[in-house]
């Protein structure tokens, strides 16, 4: 049986110091298959769209700017159950709480600049590949 998808992206302060083969490695030695990838550039508009949900967060005007401020890899990735699994390979939002080994303790700057994204639900998985991944033929 197929496994289940999950939508990550990595975020533009791995993305500029580096990271990008090093966080890749660590995903796909965890099991995780990549059905979609890309490196793009979000417009402030378009970061705010993506992080709408957060939209009367004390952060939100901060994130967005930040999420705007250099490239991105958003991805696809499949495994079985790979929200949950995938939400423990990057740990815990502010680096500072994430366990040791995940991607998050190894790479993350701050609670903001935290080095990748996970979503946290299969719908929102569905929702999240779907804004940068429509119309792609997926694999
Ligand atoms: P996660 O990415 O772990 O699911 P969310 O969805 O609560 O965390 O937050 C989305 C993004 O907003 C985080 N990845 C982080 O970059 C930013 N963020 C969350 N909480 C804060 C905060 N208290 N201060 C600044 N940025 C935050």
């Amino acid at each position: 049986m197929a496994g289940k998808r999950t939508f990550t992206m990595i975020k533009p302060d791995a993305v500029a110091a580096g990271n990008t083969g090093a966080i890749i490695k660590m995903i796909e030695e965890a099991g995780f298959k990549i059905i979609a990838m890309k490196k793009a550039l979000l417009t402030k508009e378009r970061a705010g769209q993506f992080y709408e949900v957060h939209k009367e967060r004390p952060f939100y005007n901060d994130l967005t700017t930040y999420m705007s401020s250099g490239a991105i890899v958003p991805m696809i990735l499949e495994k079985d159950n790979a929200v949950e699994d995938f939400r423990t390979l990057i740990g815990a939002t502010n680096p500072k709480e994430a366990a040791e080994g995940t991607i998050r303790a190894i790479f993350a700057e701050s609670i903001e600049a935290n080095a990748i994204h996970g979503s946290d639900s299969d719908e929102n998985a569905e929702i999240e590949g779907s804004f940068f991944f429509a119309g792609v033929e997926k694999f």
